[in-house]
């Protein structure tokens, strides 16, 4: 059994439904089911006997502690976290409070865990914290990409809050010899995102008509990786990670914003032919992000030296599965926008959990 935490967002959504696909064991799922908590991903595995949702907060000692002591994880794989740059800018309390307060917690419960296991079990332990590219600032055109070593300038609120839980995990590996990995990754895109991060909001937006907006100049660049590449990448980490290391995770893509839009426009124009015209139409300059990064990008060869992982996608490949995941799922997409995915929880979990 492992324990999963933010299992009902993006990726900790697809990280469970393709652990799963693989026959792996069974999951714990942990997830407060903020705005970003969507049961209604996990549908196919519902039922399903090794997936067991609990809806709860990283921040609840308590809760933690009764869950580690019921199904005794062998490893935590930690995702739970507030994700979004311009909510953070607008709310930061929420991204201190369960990124750097909720980490934490998470850290004090496993350690008290961890600790009290027969020595095996103990040795077999791993905490594998899942963070991103974005602790380490922000790039020049010239500079080199990320390396591990880079040194860490956060400079959003959401930035600031997962280096200060990245440190606490390192810092809980230190002087408490917690076995943990910690995983950066670069800007990730796929089935079912959120429709407030780049990519889903363009072919969201697009495909109702609406403005395309881009922050800025449209020059800014990040390093995309699709989903799955992401998730197979933790579970190489996982595996056969050194513990106490941290890997970079990265596809070698580096694409300005502006470029992105014209892909998707270019592809929706392919795929759905709007009668008005190319949907590059849509595309409208709107006044830029507080301290936008202008610049990241991932040195992946660690993890692909050490541990021999490459992703399966390529930009090309990995953008047209996720345009084909968006036009043939329009009912998640409309109960997301709608808000309807909210009463998911009440309709098919709260009744059967109590029951049980
Ligand atoms: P997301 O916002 O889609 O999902 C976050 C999940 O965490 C949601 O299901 C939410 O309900 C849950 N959650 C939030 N607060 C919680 C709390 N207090 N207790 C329990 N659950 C809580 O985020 P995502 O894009 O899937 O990102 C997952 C992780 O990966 C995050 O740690 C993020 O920093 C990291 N990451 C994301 C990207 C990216 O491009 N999206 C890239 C690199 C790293
Ligand atoms: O409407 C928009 N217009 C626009 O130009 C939005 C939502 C974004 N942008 C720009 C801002 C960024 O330069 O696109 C780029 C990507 O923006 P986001 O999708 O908000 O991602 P980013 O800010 O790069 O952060 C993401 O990648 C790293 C995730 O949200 C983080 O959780 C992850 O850690």
């Amino acid at each position: 059994m492992i324990l999963v935490t933010g299992g009902a967002g993006f990726i900790g959504a697809n990280f469970v439904l393709d652990w799963l696909a693989g026959g792996g064991e069974p999951v714990l799922n942990l997830d407060a089911l903020t705005y970003a908590g969507n049961l209604e991903t996990l549908a196919s595995v519902d039922g399903d006997p090794a997936h067991r949702f609990v809806h709860g907060d990283i921040c609840d000692r308590a809760l933690l502690e009764r869950l580690l002591a019921a199904h005794r994880p062998r490893a935590i794989v930690h995702f739970a976290a507030e994700s979004h740059v311009d909510r953070s800018i607008h709310g930061p309390g929420a991204f201190v409070r369960t990124n750097v307060e909720g980490t934490f917690t998470l850290l004090e419960a496993a350690r008290a865990y961890w600790s009290a296991l027969p020595q095996g079990e103990r040795e077999a332990f791993r905490f594998l914290h899942v963070s991103t590219d974005e602790v380490y600032g922000s790039l020049g055109p010239d500079d080199p990409a990320f390396t591990e070593t880079k040194t860490y300038e956060p400079n959003s609120p959401y930035s600031a809050s997962k280096a200060a839980s990245d440190h606490l995990v390192r810092a809980w590996h230190h002087t408490y010899g917690l076995p943990v990995l910690t995983t950066n990754c670069s800007n990730n895109y796929g089935p079912f995102q959120f429709p407030e991060k780049l990519i889903p909001l363009m072919i969201v937006n697009a495909l109702a008509g609406k403005p395309l907006p881009v922050y800025g100049d449209g020059l800014n660049v990040r390093d995309w990786l699709y989903v799955g590449d992401h998730c197979s990448a933790i579970r190489t980490v996982l595996a056969r990670g050194r513990v106490g290391e941290t890997y970079n995770i990265g596809g070698w893509n580096e694409i300005t914003n502006l470029d992105i839009v014209h892909s998707l426009c270019a592809l929706l124009d392919e795929l759905r032919p709007d009668a008005a015209g190319s949907h590059a139409r849509l595309i409208t300059h709107v006044t830029d992000r507080p301290g936008h990064d202008r610049r990241y990008a991932i040195d992946a060869r660690k993890i692909e030296h050490e541990l021999g992982w490459k992703p399966a996608q390529t930009f090309a490949t990995g953008i047209r599965k996720t345009v084909q995941w968006y036009l043939d799922n329009p009912r998640w997409v409309a109960n997301v926008q709608s808000g309807a995915y909210r009463d998911w929880v009440a309709r098919n979990y709260a009744a059967r959990e109590a029951g049980r």
